[in-house]
């Protein structure tokens, strides 16, 4: 019997690398296909240990090139696909908006075209809980799958905008979806212009930490292999058209998060610099995973323990992100920060 095809879009980059790796070795009767322009947030370093794996394939291409992308799914003909690929980070989409419309509403478009061209089971499309904007401090409010979309940013209005898409052609045109919204990612291979990476990497080499405005906002935080098993669950027993929110329950203060990873590394406070806030700056994301949790999905990291593993893992792979940082990142740091 043929096996099954797997498409994972944006599988060079965090989440999507973590997921390839995790169907790579859990699902050796799927072949998994990642797909990735390899842009600044991708590479395939992270990738050595599965590179020869038989049911793994690299495709370099640009999810919004409509010439290359359909023809591919006429000939490989995949069974179903789970869309990491976009632009992600909320900094880069206030100084240039457009590449975020470009890559994650038209990148889509054409992913959704393709799918439904050769009709594959299903379309799991990767979101974000930003896209329902920002809750107040109350720790009894949270983000539902009914909680109306209200994006605040460039890059959750892209996310929102897909999301609409991917909506459209399962109402219109019965294409099989299912979209996922998840909170805050942490974990191995996160990238070092976000939060927790940049901390990690700076505190190792005794530089400031570049804290917005107060400090006091806050994200729910979950683990990456906590994200791909619920993105494997989606994947095989989520019910056509539906939405699921994942997060962990997990909810922390920037400044804790910063002040927990000096701490765990045994610096200085001193390190911590606070600098002007972020233009429209989300105050706090908390999602209401139950149900996800109905379907059968538990997370198994608490904040602590994820913490503790992730700053392990950087301590043990410097090689990858010194790499990282030593690139194009250096240029990007300079203009973002004068620290
Ligand atoms: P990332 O920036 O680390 O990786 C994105 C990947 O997409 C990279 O490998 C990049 O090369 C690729 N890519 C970009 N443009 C492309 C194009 N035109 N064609 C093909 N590939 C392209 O992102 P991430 O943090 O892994 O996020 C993955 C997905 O999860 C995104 O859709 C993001 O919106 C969503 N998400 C992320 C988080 C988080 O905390 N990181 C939280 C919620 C949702
Ligand atoms: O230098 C910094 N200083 C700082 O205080 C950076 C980079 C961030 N922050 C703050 C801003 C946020 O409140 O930390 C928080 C986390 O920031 P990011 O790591 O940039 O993540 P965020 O903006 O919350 O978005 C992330 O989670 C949701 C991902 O990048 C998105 O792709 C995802 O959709």
């Amino acid at each position: 019997m043929a096996k099954k095809k797997v498409l994972v879009t944006g599988g060079a980059g965090f989440i999507g690398g973590n997921f390839v790796q995790y169907m790579v070795k859990k699902y050796p009767q799927y072949d998994i296909y990642n797909l990735d322009l390899l842009t600044y947030a991708g590479d395939l370093m992270k990738h050595k240990e599965i590179e020869s794996e038989e049911n793994y394939h690299f495709v370099k291409a640009d999810i919004t090139d409509r010439e290359t992308i359909i023809p591919l799914f006429e000939n490989e003909k995949f069974d179903c696909v789970v869309h990491f690929a976009a632009e992600s980070h909320v900094d880069r989409s206030i100084t240039d908006p457009e590449i975020f419309v470009k890559t994650n509403v038209l990148g889509t478009q054409v992913l959704l075209d393709s799918a439904k061209q050769i009709g594959v089971s299903k379309f799991l499309h990767v979101s974000t809980d930003e896209v329902y904007g920002e809750l107040d401090f109350d720790p009894n409010t949270f983000f539902t799958e009914d909680t109306p979309l209200q994006p605040n940013s460039p890059y959750s209005a892209s996310k929102a905008s897909s999301d609409l898409l991917v909506r459209a052609y399962h109402e219109t045109f019965g294409l099989p979806i299912n979209i996922t919204r998840c909170s805050n990612n942490y974990g191995p291979f996160h990238f070092p212009e976000k939060l927790i990476p940049l901390t990690i990497s700076r505190v190792l080499k005794d530089q400031k930490i570049p804290v917005y405005g107060d400090g006091k906002n806050i994200r729910d935080w979950l683990h990456v292999l906590d994200h791909c098993a619920a993105i494997d669950l989606v994947l095989h027993e989520g019910e056509n058209g539906e939405v699921y929110n994942v997060g962990g329950h997990n909810e922390c203060t920037n400044l804790e998060v910063v002040q927990t990873i000096i701490s765990a590394l045994g610096k200085s406070e001193e390190l911590i610099e606070f600098v002007t806030d972020r233009l429209g700056h989300d105050k706090r994301y908390a999602i209401d995973p139950s149900k996800l949790e109905q379907l059968g999905w538990k997370p198994t990291y608490t904040f602590e323990t994820g913490i503790a593993q992730t700053i392990q893992w950087y301590l043990d792979n410097k090689e990858w992100w010194e790499q990282i940082i030593s690139g194009e990142y250096k240029n990007y740091f300079e203009t973002q920060y004068t620290l």
